[in-house]
């Protein structure tokens, strides 16, 4: 992936949890704590061991530290300048969703080597939504339920997120319930 990535990561667990563990982290994980730069691509392995570094260190699972950085993705890039790109795709939660390829589609044309997720999303007749994740990498649905809330919050919106059974490989699907109370 994308040292913005990587970058990401080191700006979650230094905000939250200071320089010293993430010079831990970075030992554990036999990696330079110095940083990485943006636009270059680091095999997915450095961000897996990033992932289990921290969650060794910090004494939290896996998940719950995917599940953080999703939500912290949606705030570090605004900040990191891709904030209008962001407003142009949607104005409301389900537009954003409905951009999403697009969104990436338009970064890919500038960062060919993205390897980017695709998303789906379904409206069903009760108002809420099922949304299909397709991803060629594994274990990172806890990081979509992130990346949801915290563009929930971007968004103005609350938003109850639940991952469904039945996944088939590469394929993952939530149900999303919008304006459902705080979780
Ligand atoms: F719900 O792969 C909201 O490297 C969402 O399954 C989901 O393959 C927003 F550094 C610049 C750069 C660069 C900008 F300049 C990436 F190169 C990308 C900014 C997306 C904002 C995907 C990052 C692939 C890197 C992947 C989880 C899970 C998608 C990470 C979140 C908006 C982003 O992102 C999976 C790669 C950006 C950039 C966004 C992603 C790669 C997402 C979202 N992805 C690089």
């Amino acid at each position: 992936m994308y040292g913005l990535v990587n970058r990401a990561i080191k700006g979650l667990v230094q905000s939250r949890f200071g320089d010293a563990a993430w010079n831990t982290i970075c030992q554990r994980a036999d990696l330079d704590p110095g940083g990485f730069v943006a636009m270059e691509v680091y095999d997915d392995a450095v961000t897996y061991r990033l992932v289990e570094a921290a969650s060794e260190t910090l004494e939290l699972p896996a998940e719950t530290i995917l599940e953080a950085f999703g939500e912290y993705w949606t705030v570090y890039t605004i900040e990191e300048g891709y904030g209008d790109l962001v407003s142009l795709m949607g104005s409301t939660l389900n537009e954003f969703l409905d951009n999403l390829d697009a969104m990436h589609e338009r970064i890919g044309d500038a960062m060919p080597d993205l390897v980017p997720p695709s998303f789906d999303r379904e409206a069903l007749e009760d108002g809420s939504s099922i949304l299909h994740y397709y991803s060629k990498r594994d274990g990172l649905a806890p990081m979509v339920i992130g990346l949801i809330k915290g563009l929930a919050k971007r968004f103005d919106t609350s938003i109850e997120i639940e991952l469904l059974d039945g996944s088939a490989p590469g394929h993952q699907k939530f149900r999303l319930r919008e304006g459902a109370s705080e979780s």
